[in-house]
């Protein structure tokens, strides 16, 4: 069976994920594209053999969409993220869920009274095939309980666009999504420490910024956001437990030796970092919906705990507070036992 996917915006990462599910991924076909801007979908649907409609309300209805791709700019999403689950139609979106803490309770509270999961949260380190191992690791017992994580997520340069909130609410997002996976975890408090301020910045930007992060368990976990770095894109991450550490791998890169030197490549950007992880989450959402079966990537909690947590951290870095996160009771339909 050939799922047929709807695409809504069509920009950096919709173009990215189109590209994807025309020839990376088997089984999927786009055959619908929209975006606000009429050019740009035309440019994207184009390459795929897919047609252009006008807004995400009419491609959500039509009937050669079998499932929607949510890649507008955040503040959308949770409209037609709701629409979709309005339409019984999986969907696919791109992070964040919603921007609101509120928004991505009327989502989950919409998908819990459809009585099924339809909804995938875009977090792609889940698929990052380092982090699986660590999970791996982690899960076995092979460091013993987990104690510490020291993390760090680290861009070159960031546009004069990109706010001091961005640090937690683009940015850290991904680890505050993939930590609560890895450990098996909950996030309870948060806080910001801003260490002296880089001169390569915009002067309204507060970078690097030092995110403290405290589990239900007593996990304390650093990280470190700095997105002007300069030298490169570099994600780190290694846990600590009782018993040893594990360490997500660099990515692999042939190692030179030339003029008395040593030295591999550092990465530019998250394009190229989490590439496969980005075609492993798609292989698998069109699996799961192929097999007719939920959805098993991140869900509308996860989506709703990141939202939660990364609001709270914006809250840590303007009050200077460590600032609790106040998640509801988790529903059954998320594996909780409200
Ligand atoms: P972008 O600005 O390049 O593209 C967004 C597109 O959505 C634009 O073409 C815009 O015209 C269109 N759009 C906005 N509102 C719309 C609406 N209501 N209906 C139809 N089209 C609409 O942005 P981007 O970098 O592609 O980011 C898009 C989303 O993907 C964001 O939520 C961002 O956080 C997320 N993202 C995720 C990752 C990741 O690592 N997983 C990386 C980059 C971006
Ligand atoms: C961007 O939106 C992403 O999602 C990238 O993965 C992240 O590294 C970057 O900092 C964000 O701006």
């Amino acid at each position: 069976m050939t799922v047929r996917v709807g695409v809504i915006g069509a920009g950096w990462i919709g173009k990215e994920h189109i590209r994807r599910l025309t020839h990376t991924v088997t089984g999927a076909r786009v055959t619908a594209v929209t975006d606000i801007d009429a050019a740009r979908a035309e440019e994207a649907a184009a390459p795929a053999g897919a047609r252009v409609l006008p807004d995400g309300a009419a491609l959500i209805a039509a009937d050669d969409v079998d499932a929607v791709l949510v890649t507008s700019w955040g503040p959308t999403h949770a409209e037609h993220v709701l629409n979709a689950i309005a339409a019984g139609k999986p969907v696919f979106c791109e992070k964040p869920l919603a921007t609101t803490a509120e928004d991505c309770l009327k989502i989950i509270e919409a998908e819990t009274a459809h009585g099924r999961r339809l909804v995938q949260v875009g977090f792609m380190r889940r698929y990052d095939a380092g982090y699986r191992q660590m999970k791996q690791v982690i899960d076995a017992g092979g460091i013993g309980e987990p104690l510490i994580v020291h993390c760090a997520h680290r861009n070159p340069t960031v546009p004069e666009s990109y706010t001091s909130a961005m640090a937690a609410l683009d940015t850290a997002v991904h680890e505050v999504d993939v930590l609560r996976w890895l450990l098996d975890d909950e996030i309870v408090s948060t806080q910001v420490v801003t260490p002296r301020a880089t001169s390569k910045r915009f002067a309204h930007l507060k970078d690097p910024q030092i995110m403290l992060f405290e589990t239900a368990k007593g996990v304390r976990i650093d990280l470190e956001v700095f997105v002007n770095c300069q030298y490169g894109y570099d994600i780190q991450c290694e846990a600590v437990g009782e018993e040893g550490l594990v360490r997500l791998p660099d990515p692999s890169s042939v190692a030179v030796r030339t003029a008395g030197q040593h030295s591999t490549t550092v990465l530019t950007d998250w394009v190229g970092r989490f590439a496969d992880a980005f075609d492993t989450e798609f292989r698998e959402w069109i699996a799961n919906l192929a097999a007719g079966t939920e959805p098993t990537g991140p869900s509308a909690w996860d989506g709703y705990a990141a939202t939660v947590i990364t609001s709270a951290t914006v809250e840590a870095l303007e009050s200077g507070r460590v600032v609790a996160t106040d998640l509801k009771p988790r529903p059954t339909l998320y594996g909780g036992t409200a």
